[in-house]
């Protein structure tokens, strides 16, 4: 895949901000710019008043130094042999019914595997044909976790209230991670290659059609009620008809190596790995500021999905405990929550 040409609209107030070409055909409406702000001109004071408490999204241009490339090789320099989970998606399940899929986000099966092993499987294209992706996977134990990027960031937001550690989003171009929204909020970063970010505001959630709490009480942590039925690029109106208001209010993002994008709990986003090769982002997600978190209800809806994805978590532990593979096993549960 080809990247995303970037386009200022000349009909833009702001030149900061910043929109690509939709790959859709929904037109004018899919080109709505989000606020784009260099870091160097970004303060905690600010940064809160404009886009945390409020809960904007933001795309901070020049977050990482110019210099700082994760490659495939720095990468295997840096990591080598550490083994580290790896969702197995199988193949692309673009277009099928999505409530047919065994899972989604972290509800999809991990391979675990020496990063060498992966970095080889990107190499020769195994991990693009498998749709092998590194979904989360957290990288406080390795050596890249204290990666000064991220004290930087921190300090420029004033965000102090983690509720992950920073964590990997890499893996082959071409990889879809479909649309979904975060009871957290969030920051992304693109430390290699470029990811085009699709994004719809809270008040989208039931013209998005998420999962029904009911599918997770049924189905546990598997299909998430934070995830979308519907594909916002193939839309099917039949199926979906309120969709149609949604895509008015679609926003589209071209995340480049050195940007951030903060992206607020409840904000709808599918996130495509562009280019032809690999690609790398590094996420962490924080508490929402008690005044928004409170009034979200995109936010509790989640919350009450996982409690209700309970009894099936420990029906899936038990049978973890008694299975003749049980630390492989328990590994697997671990990941899934
Ligand atoms: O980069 C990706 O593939 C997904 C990132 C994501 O979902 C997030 O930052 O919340």
């Amino acid at each position: 895949m080809n990247p995303l040409p970037v386009s200022e609209s000349p009909a833009l107030s702001n030149p900061d901000e910043r929109t690509i070409e939709a790959r859709t055909s929904c037109g004018d409406a899919a080109r709505t710019p989000i606020a784009t702000l260099p870091a160097a001109d970004l303060n905690p004071q600010q940064f809160a008043q404009d886009y945390l408490n409020p809960g904007r999204p933001l795309l901070i241009q020049g977050a990482i130094p110019r210099e700082t490339d994760w490659t495939l090789d720095y990468l295997t320099e840096v990591l080598g042999d550490t083994p580290l989970p790896i969702q197995d998606h199988g193949k692309s399940h673009q277009g099928e019914d999505k409530q047919q899929w065994q899972g989604t986000g972290s509800g999809v099966d991990s391979l675990v595997m020496p990063f060498r092993d992966y970095a080889a499987a990107l190499g020769d294209r195994t991990a693009h044909a498998q749709d092998w992706y590194m979904g989360k996977c957290a990288l406080d134990q390795t050596p890249l976790g204290q990666a000064p990027e991220f004290g930087e960031i921190e300090q420029r937001l004033g965000m102090s209230a983690p509720v992950t550690p920073w964590s990997f989003w890499m893996g082959p171009s071409g990889h879809v991670t479909h649309l979904h929204y975060d009871c957290m909020d969030g920051v992304l970063m693109q430390f290699h290659g470029a990811k085009h970010v699709i994004l719809f505001p809270p008040s989208q959630l039931y013209n998005l059609y998420p999962f029904s709490l009911l599918k997770q009480l049924i189905h546990g942590p598997k299909l998430r009620a934070g995830h979308s039925r519907v594909y916002p690029d193939q839309p099917d109106f039949a199926q979906f008809p309120r969709l149609q208001e949604a895509l008015n209010h679609r926003y589209d993002v071209l995340l480049e190596r050195g940007d951030a994008l903060y992206i607020p709990a409840g904000w709808w986003h599918e996130v495509i790995a562009l280019g032809d090769d690999v690609t790398c982002s590094v996420n962490r997600f924080w508490h929402v500021p008690l005044g928004r978190g409170l009034t979200s209800w995109s936010k509790w809806r989640v919350h009450l999905g996982s409690l209700l994805a309970i009894p099936h978590l420990l029906k899936e532990l038990i049978e973890a405990l008694v299975s003749g593979d049980r630390p492989q096993k328990l590994h697997q549960w671990r990941l899934k929550l």
